[in-house]
């Protein structure tokens, strides 16, 4: 059998520091997943969500002549359930991830969990206001002990509608109450999907569709924004910190432990532990300067947000970092973590460490995290690391690392744009208004394996700075941008359009926002909602000119993340590969025109990244003539301040005059 065509480290990654470690696994002979990837054809059949195996009687490949199952499921039956089980997936990983988070602040507030305390009691305050709970004068503890069973109640309300539904514009709320998908209770929506999708139930696409909707709405305005919210509370909500990004973060002469995965409880735990002098001693004793801390994935941005800790790299770069021979421990909570890294951290001297009682992974070190004993069991993780640093063999670390700014949580860019007294939206919104800002595009999610790494990411970004559209990121989509450099204050000169260049100078923020990690998305709705009520954009979410997109999803996650934008009135492109409805063009259909008519957001599935570029552009100008702005005129903008400076500073002395003091 011919040999399948594996792809160069060059034609696999863009990103220079993962190219580094792909040549290296070559001469080392270590398998990766980008190797993986090339080895495998993916299912055609399961690709395009025609393979049902959701009873014992198939499973079924509706292909050729078979348009139907054994139990009779046509085509469009199948394509809908399938979809609608990865939305009840990804839904159910953001919101266990929350309840979670809640258990900790009821723990924490009970005192059950001396190692955490409240840390922006402000925000507890504005999220007791949400959830009914009474703030007056009582003691802090009391408050953050109700707000947690309030939060907690939201996963099973038995009756009613979830509470923070109403931090939606009132149009939004009107269309989701009319079309019967506001969300319940969060548990009860995940578990009527998986129920509905089960042989035998539901038989009706867009019926299946429907509740598929109001699934990700409970995940996107439920279990996500509360997630968001109570790790605010606990770790203080994100204001602009200085950081660096790639695996040149790593030091040869410090033990490095990568915390990778999804949950802060335990790595801010962790962050607090690297710098305790009992742990540093031990550190020294064995040889090294100290502890480096550095992020994979969704834990990364989380202690980035909050405590500037640096980035080693997005969700393809979890093997390669154990491949630089230089992580003493990589430390994993849950979602996202490749099987993979077993072989690879026992080829080396890794030790990989699982934490979470919901993930073990053969062939792994279990450290289970209890929050009630949270500094003792960081500090037993560090110690296992620092036992491995002795054990180091040849340590290959490419020096390749960027600056960021990250920290734009939607409370920080509220004050940024308009100050401490009177903090809003309505610069952003005026410079949408007046063109400068053409529009705004969230670019989000992760890395997949059968892609060219990044590429996808760097071209849509780099797309939209040029043409003024300004650029919000969570996820690895966000580490993408922070490696290339996209996220400081200075990439705005050098990356962005004359008009938003000019936005970025004024307020001195980056032309590409780091909004945090997947669950963080919902930080994206408040804003959105906020540019709402601050009026002169529509009075819903659908009218804003503005597009999400994951340019290079691969997980469950996004797919629950783009279904709750849709249904909260958004467009949103899945960009990178093929179409997971593809098989149905009726379904297609239905999440494209159909929920455009239902909700005022679509979901496309698109291939090719100068198509998604191309449509998103459409789609603001569209919306922003809907509004009745001005035409998109980038040539109005742009000859002002830094670049104005920068320009003429570069100019001979006798034409710096003339610019300067209009004569010679
Ligand atoms: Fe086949 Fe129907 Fe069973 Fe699916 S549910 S595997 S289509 S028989
Ligand atoms: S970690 S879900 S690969 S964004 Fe949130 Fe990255 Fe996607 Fe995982």
């Amino acid at each position: 059998m011919a040999k399948k065509k594996v792809r160069t480290p060059q034609e696999a990654s863009r990103d220079p520091a993962a190219v580094a470690l792909l040549e290296r696994a070559l001469e080392i002979g270590a398998e990766t997943c980008f190797y993986r990837a090339d080895e495998i054809t993916p299912c055609p059949i399961g690709a395009e969500g025609l393979c049902c195996r959701f009873c014992a009687m198939g499973p079924c490949r509706l292909v050729g002549d078979v348009d139907m199952g054994v139990c009779g499921a046509t085509i469009d039956t199948v394509v809908a359930r399938n979809f609608a089980r990865a939305v009840a997936a990804g839904s159910a990983s953001h919101s266990d991830h929350a309840r979670d988070l809640a258990y900790t602040l009821l723990a924490a507030a009970e005192g059950h969990a001396p190692d955490y305390k409240i840390r922006d009691p402000y925000k507890l305050f504005e999220v007791a206001r949400y959830l009914g709970v009474k703030v007056g004068d009582r003691p802090i503890n009391e408050i953050a002990r109700d707000v947690a069973l309030a939060a907690l109640g939201e996963f099973g309300r038995v009756q009613g509608e979830l509470l923070y539904l109403k931090r939606a514009p009132a149009k939004r709320q009107k269309i989701w109450r009319d079309l019967g998908i506001a969300p319940r209770a969060i548990d009860r929506e995940v578990v009527d999907l998986l129920h509905r999708t089960h042989a035998g139930n539901d038989q009706d696409a867009e019926h299946l569709l429907d509740q598929a909707m109001r699934c990700a709405l409970a995940d996107g305005w439920g279990g996500s924004m509360l997630a968001t919210d109570i790790t605010d509370i606990l770790f203080g909500t994100p204001a602009p910190v200085r950081s660096e990004a790639n695996l040149g973060v790593l030091r040869e002469d410090m033990v490095n432990v990568i915390i990778h995965g999804h949950e802060p409880t335990l790595s801010e735990i962790i962050v607090a532990a690297a710098q305790d002098p009992e742990i540093i001693a031990y550190a020294q004793s064995k040889g090294a300067k100290g502890v480096n801390l550095a992020g994979i994935c969704c834990t990364a941005n989380e202690v980035l947000m909050r405590e500037g800790i640096p980035l080693a790299g997005n969700f393809l770069q979890q093997e390669l970092a154990i491949l630089t021979g230089a992580v003493d421990a990589m430390v994993v909570d849950v979602q996202c973590i490749m099987e993979g890294l077993v072989p690879l951290a026992q080829r080396f001297h890794t030790a990989l460490i699982t934490t979470s009682p919901k993930v073990r992974v053969s062939g792994a070190v279990h450290i289970e995290f209890d929050e009630h004993r949270a500094l003792e069991i960081a500090k037993q993780i560090l110690r296992t690391a620092i036992d491995r640093f002795p054990q180091r063999s040849e340590v290959f670390i490419p020096d390749i690392r960027a600056q960021l700014v990250p920290g734009f949580s939607h409370e920080y860019i509220n004050y940024a744009l308009g100050g401490t007294y009177r903090g809003s939206f309505r610069p952003l919104n005026d410079a949408i208004i007046a063109g400068r800002i053409r529009g705004v595009v969230a670019d989000i999610g992760c890395n997949n394996a059968r892609l060219c790494h990044d590429e996808n990411h760097y071209y849509v970004v780099a797309e939209f700075l040029k043409n003024d559209v300004l650029v919000v990121q969570t996820g690895c989509g966000a580490i993408a941008s922070a490696k290339k450099g996209y996220m400081t204050p200075e990439a705005a000169l050098e990356y962005a359009g004359p008009g938003l260049r000019e936005v970025c100078e004024a307020v001195g923020m980056p032309p590409v926002l780091h909004l945090g990690a997947c669950v963080d998305n919902s930080r994206i709705l408040t804003v959105l909602s906020q540019m709402v009520s601050e009026t002169g954009l529509g009075d819903d979410i659908s009218d804003i000119p503005a597009v999400g997109m994951a340019s290079e999803w691969m997980s469950e996650k996004a797919l629950a993340i783009a279904t709750y934008c849709v249904a909260s009135g958004a467009y949103v492109i899945m960009g990178g590969v093929r179409n997971p409805v593809a098989g149905s063009p009726y379904v297609n259909q239905l999440i494209t025109e159909g929920w455009e008519k239902k909700v005022g957001g679509r979901l496309e599935f698109l291939e090719d990244p100068e198509e998604i570029v191309r449509r998103s552009l459409a789609h603001i100008d569209r919306k922003r003539a809907a509004l009745g702005l001005e035409e998109y005129n980038p040539a109005k903008w742009g000859k002002s301040g830094d670049w104005r400076i920068r320009e003429v500073l570069e100019l001979p002395l006798e034409e710096r005059l003339q610019a300067v003091y209009g004569r010679r």
